[in-house]
Order: structure tokens, then sequence, then C-alpha cells
């Protein structure tokens, strides 16, 4: 088996290194792939050193599965370059995700809908991931009707030079900026462009990604995404409408049943997800949870991930793990 890691110089590229490491993947040869600013870049993994090879030279190796995170446009042009070469590609980009071709994939919610024929496969927004592994369980259960989620997101999200601002703004110098504002001290409701109808690209993956991912377009969502001067995790404030009334208790012991999900809900001893603590870890966290006493069948939740774990690099990572799994690379 070889793998190919796309992008693997970047701050999800070197997630997903860490990643792989830690689930012991099993592969018998790995290529580490950047620009060809790159090339020759040397990168640790398990103790040996690997030198970053370029796109073409990566496409001529032919490997079996590639895990692609070098944005969109690298994406568009060498996804199918890779394919035509034999390869299955992971894509942690936009680019494929609302292709009707193409599967949006959490391995925990529709992994099983992964066939032979599916070369490129899309890894989902990571405020997406971490929402509707909460979503999912309850939908089968009870019903959603509508979400309204407001997102509280990690500079992480936008990659290392956004880190790099803000650290910059904390130690009071002036740095060549990400962000059109100051991202220290402050909070920017702007993540990825402003559309036409007045929501971010970021507000409209969440609505269109969940239907995708969820196989029902009755779903209704509504977002409103922000960058947070946090690293470490994106939070989320969601309030879902069910068909069907629930028990809060009900609820609390299907998410600690739920795989993937871990229960953080101990509002007397201020135990509530935060992104300190899913910092470097694969769960989603799920508390706060309360009944919305405005509305019937209505409840309020906090959901928190590291969005460079399960929200990118875990996620990519489980995908080519249920595509061996399940007899799927050849
Ligand atoms: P490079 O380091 O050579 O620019 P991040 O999201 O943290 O900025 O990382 C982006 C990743 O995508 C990096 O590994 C980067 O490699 C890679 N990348 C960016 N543009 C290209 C490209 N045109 N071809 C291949 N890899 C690219
Ligand atoms: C952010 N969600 O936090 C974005 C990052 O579509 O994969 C991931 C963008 C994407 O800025």
């Amino acid at each position: 088996m070889k793998l190919a890691v796309v992008g693997a110089t970047g701050l999800v590229g070197s997630e997903m290194l860490k990643v792989l490491e830690e689930r012991n993947f099993h592969f018998d040869e790995l290529y580490l792939v950047a620009s060809e600013r790159s090339v020759g870049t040397q990168i640790k993994y398990k103790g040996k050193q690997y030198s970053v090879i370029g796109m073409q030279t990566a496409v001529d190796i032919k490997p079996d599965i590639a895990i692609f995170s070098a944005g969109g446009s690298t994406s568009l042009e060498w996804a199918p370059k890779f394919e035509a070469a034999g390869s299955i590609v992971i894509d942690n980009s936009s680019a494929w995700r609302m292709d009707p071709t193409k599967k949006l994939v959490v391995p925990e919610i529709n992994g099983s809908t992964l066939r032979i024929d599916d070369r490129i496969i899309a890894n989902p927004n990571c405020s997406t991931i971490q929402m509707v592994m909460v979503l999912a369980p309850l939908h089968k259960k009870y019903g959603i009707k509508r979400v309204v989620v407001s997102t509280y997101q990690s500079v992480t999200g936008t990659g290392k030079k956004a880190v790099d601002q803000m650290m910059a703004e904390r130690a009071g110098q002036s740095e060549p900026k990400v962000y059109p504002h100051p991202i220290d001290m402050n909070v920017l409701p702007h993540i990825d462009v402003f559309l036409d109808n007045g929501y971010t690209k970021e507000e409209m993956k969440m609505v269109k990604e969940t239907t995708k991912i969820m196989g029902d377009d009755s779903i209704k969502v509504t977002a409103t995404t922000v960058r947070v001067p946090t690293v470490g995790g994106h939070s989320e404030a969601v309030n879902v409408e069910f068909v069907k009334d629930f028990d809060l208790a009900e609820v609390r012991d299907l998410m600690s049943h739920t795989p993937g999900v871990v229960l953080q809900d101990e509002p007397s001893k201020n135990i509530y997800p935060m992104p300190i603590w899913a910092h470097n870890k694969d769960e989603v966290f799920v508390g706060r949870i309360r009944r919305d006493e405005s509305q019937a069948n209505t409840i309020n939740m906090w959901i928190v991930a590291d969005n460079l774990r399960k929200g990118a690099a875990t996620n990519a990572v489980q995908i080519a793990e249920y595509l061996v799994g399940a007899n799927l690379v050849f």
C-alpha cells in the first residue's frame, strides 16, 4: 500500500502525519508531497526522515491512496490526475464536496455508502463535521426539523499565517494581515468570503454539507460563523428543533453512547466542552444540553472539537481506514 500525504508541510498535513502515527495506520510506502517550493524539505515520521516530493513525481508513483490538504485549486487541478493514475483521493478542500458525483463522508455517519468506484472522496468542512457527529444520532431518534448554529472558530482553521498574526498582535507587533481586522482581543463575524445572499461561504457550507452528509434535504439549517482569538478547536452553540419530543436524560445517554462523541455536561462542577480540553483529541465534545424553553421539542447544546483533528486530519484518516477495512483499496 502506497500512501501519499499531499500538503504535508501545512497545518492540516502535519496533523495528518501525527494522526497516522498515533493510529498506527498501515502502509508499505509513505510519500510526503507539497508544492515545488518545498521539494527536498525533510519531515520526520516515526523517527525516519522523509524528503518532500512534488506533485508530478507523486502522480508518477501511482499511490493507492492520496490524502490531500493543499487547498481547493490544487485539488481541482491535481486530484483528477491522481485518479487517472489509479489513486483514491481523499480531499480535505471544498473543491469536490458539493459535486453530486462525489461522496461527502463522515465515516461514522455515511461511511457505508462508499463503493469501489468512489475515487475522489470529499472530507467535509471542520465546523460541519463536529455538528453532524452530534446531530446524526439525534436525527435518527427524534427527527430534526431545523438547526440554528452560531460558531466560535479557532484561528487554526485559517492556517499557520493566521496563528502567526494572532501571536504577533499579542506580542504587540504589527504583522501582515491575513484577516481584514485585528483578531486578538476581537471577534470577526466573517469566515471565508461573503456571498450574494449576505451569508459567508463558511455559513453556506454548514447549510449544504449538513443535508448532504445526513442524506436528508428536509433538514433546515441556518448559520452565523464567527472567528474568535483561540486555538485548539471550534466551538458551536447549536439550537435544534425536533419533530418528536425528547427526554433530556435520554439525549445525554444517547450522546454518551455515540462512538466518537464525548459527553461533558456537569454544570455544577463547571464541566462543559472547551477548546483547551478538545485540543489534540479526536473526539467531538458535547455539553450544556438543555431544553429551549421558548419553543416545543427544541434543545440547546454546546459542541467543541479540534478542527484540525476530527474536523480535518482525523476524519480523512478514518476515511482511509474505512476504505482499507471495507476492501475498497486495490
Ligand atoms: P507548501 O508548503 O509547499 O506551500 P496551510 O493550509 O497550512 O497553508 O498548508 C497548505 C499546504 O498545501 C502546504 O503543504 C502547501 O505546500 C500545500 N500547497 C499549496 N499550494 C500547493 C500547490 N500548488 N501544489 C502542491 N501543494 C500545495
Ligand atoms: C475555517 N472551516 O475554520 C474553515 C477551514 O472548507 O475546509 C476549513 C475550510 C474548508 O476557517
